[in-house]
């Protein structure tokens, strides 16, 4: 989970939150250089007299200043398409869960591994056990087992929520009358907390989600 004064991501609990940091540490480290270069030339501007002020045009300068650029966003934009396509793959899960939206809470439904659906609200400040998070905690986790896998349908039956799990790499429109997938492999076990994020109304903040991952023996044989 995020921790106070956090510069960069969460750590990665899904091989697609991994590929996405890359990318991420990838886009920076140009957006650096270019910064280093920009001022670099701003200094130079700034610290030397002007010279060859009759020059007009340069067809060499134009060249490269025009060809470069593109490389670069080439060489940003081919990353970033393989993760968007990567992400958009749904391969066999091993499991499936719905996940659904509601004016303020998320309800879950386990009925492709056995008959089960139950709604999860945030615990209340006040009823917090020590140790657990405000405004993050809920009453019922979502359990899933690591290393599998893992197919969410989500949808809304009211207004537009936001399936969002920032360590596993999901953001996903719950929408009504529609209904999205998306796809992860929990790559550790652990609680990872996630949010509502798409405004949904007064109590918008205060519809989290938990995803428990657990080993599957654990998951086989606890009650949920
Ligand atoms: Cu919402």
């Amino acid at each position: 989970m995020a921790h106070p004064a956090q510069l960069g991501f969460q750590d990665a609990a899904s091989p697609v939150m991994e590929e996405l940091l890359y990318l991420h540490d990838h886009a920076m480290m140009v957006v650096f250089l270019i910064s280093a270069f920009v001022l670099y030339i701003i200094t130079l501007l700034i610290t030397t007299p002007l010279t060859h002020t009759d020059t007009m045009d340069s067809q060499m300068v134009e060249t490269v200043w025009t060809v470069l650029p593109a490389v670069i966003l080439i060489l940003i934009a081919l990353p970033s398409l393989r993760i968007l396509y990567l992400m958009d793959e749904i391969s066999t899960p091993h499991m499936t869960i719905k996940a659904i939206g509601h004016q303020w809470y998320w309800s879950y439904e386990y009925t492709d591994y056995e008959n089960m659906s139950f709604d999860s609200y945030m615990t209340p400040t006040q009823s917090l056990a020590p140790g657990t998070l405000r405004l993050l905690e809920v009453d019922h986790h979502t359990v899933i087992p690591t290393n599998s896998p893992t197919r969410v349908l989500i949808t809304a039956e009211d207004v537009l929520h936001s399936w969002a799990v920032p360590a596993l790499g999901i953001k996903t429109d719950a929408v009504p009358g529609r209904l999205n997938q998306t796809m992860f492999t929990a790559s550790h076990p652990g609680l990872f907390f996630g949010q509502c994020s798409e405004i949904c109304g007064a109590n918008h903040s205060f519809m989290p989600i938990v995803v428990e991952a657990t080993h599957l023996s654990a998951f086989e044989t606890d009650q949920l």
